[in-house]
């Protein structure tokens, strides 16, 4: 039998995805692809878990509050103490820094890697219970020293360091999207074998969309400039595609994901309510650099609303805040020229 008459594929799993990439790197050792195995099987736990929350013991808060000050939900608990166990030991990082965590989380001695993780373990908590889409979201970068106890100093580098970004989307279907530079790829876990496999090859961003993701309640806070650029992609063309319909879950990871699916922005300017955090709700470090990297690989954009490549931002805080506008790029570059002012 020759290998032609066994043909094609059953189906790319990210296993195989991801040895096929460390091939074109002969100077890789495999500990990147090794890390990020070690995530997928605590993705596919988590995703378990979140399959089951509504029969088990996991709905509503855990009675405890985390470092932002909200309350931590049971799986949110869950999810965090799942993947800081399973990385702890697996001698491919050197720290980590969860959302849910205060300070910089150490390895167990003895199993320092060269890689810094940090992670949103799940976003959009608040639609926990009430069965919407939510989602886990990952950095990684190289620690500055390989082999040694890590330390915040390795987590605080700029977006634009990252070696990979990606997240876990738990929706109809547990989709893993990440991208380590060359270009962004999304896998769906096929839940009867437990394998994730390549479903959304090369993924790209339409350039502009007719989609907006923002919360209007938050109206009252925006600055007048937010003002103008809503009023204007809610005024009807038809040339240009106007008005813009809303799509909004309120959950970071969703909806960013259906932006990237369908084209679309995302903003969480800066405002009022958050003027304390430097006038942005979400984490540079979890949120907004990892899924910038994603953005931009898809042909994308992110920036904060003063026009910074959210990619190029150096954290002053493993918690930073940031103002965010994210999403097709045409789009990104129309909501920058009214916050400049070019436009009203
Ligand atoms: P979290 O659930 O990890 O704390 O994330 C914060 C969430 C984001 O997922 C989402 O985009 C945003 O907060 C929604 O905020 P709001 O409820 O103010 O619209
Ligand atoms: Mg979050």
């Amino acid at each position: 039998m020759t290998v032609d008459s066994i043909g094609p594929s059953y189906g790319i799993t990210v296993s195989r995805h991801i040895l096929d990439s460390q091939r074109h790197h002969p100077e890789a050792t495999g500990d990147l692809s090794g890390l990020l195995s070690e995530l997928i099987v605590a993705a596919k736990t988590i995703s378990a878990e979140v399959n089951m929350a509504g029969l088990g013991d996991f709905l509503g808060a855990a009675g405890k509050t985390n470092i932002q000050g909200e309350k931590v939900q049971k799986l949110d608990a869950f999810a965090n103490t799942n993947i800081k166990r399973r990385m702890a030991r697996s001698g491919y990082v050197a720290v980590m820094a969860s959302e849910e965590e205060a300070d910089a989380i150490p390895v167990v001695e003895g199993y320092e890697g060269k890689y810094t993780l940090a992670f949103d373990p799940l976003d959009g908590s608040s639609n926990i219970d009430v069965n919407a889409s939510i989602g886990t979201i990952f950095s990684i970068h190289r620690a500055k020293n390989d082999g040694y106890p890590g330390t915040e100093v390795d987590l605080l580098q700029p977006g634009r360091n990252q070696v990979v970004a990606g997240y876990i989307i738990y929706g109809s279907s547990t989709m893993l999207v990440y991208t380590t530079g060359e270009g962004v790829h999304g896998f769906t876990l096929d839940p009867t074998v437990g394998e994730f496999y390549l479903s959304h090859p090369d993924m790209h961003m339409p350039a502009r969309s007719r989609y907006y993701s923002v919360n209007e309640g938050n109206t009252a806070y925006w600055h007048p400039e937010m003002h103008q650029y809503m009023r204007y992609i809610k005024e009807v063309d038809k040339t240009t595609g106007r008005p813009y319909s809303t799509r909004y879950i309120g959950a970071l990871v969703a909806d960013f994901h259906r932006n990237l699916v369908t084209g679309g922005i995302f903003l969480y300017p800066c405002d009022t309510k958050n003027a304390a955090q430097a006038g942005g709700k979400l984490r540079l470090l979890y949120e907004a650099a990892p899924l910038a990297f994603i953005a931009e690989q898809a042909g994308g954009r992110a920036i904060t609303d003063d026009g910074r490549a959210i990619m190029d931002i150096v954290p002053d805080g493993l918690h930073q805040r940031v103002p965010l506008v994210i999403g097709s790029k045409l789009d990104v570059d129309l909501a920058e020229e009214f916050f400049a002012g070019k436009r009203s």
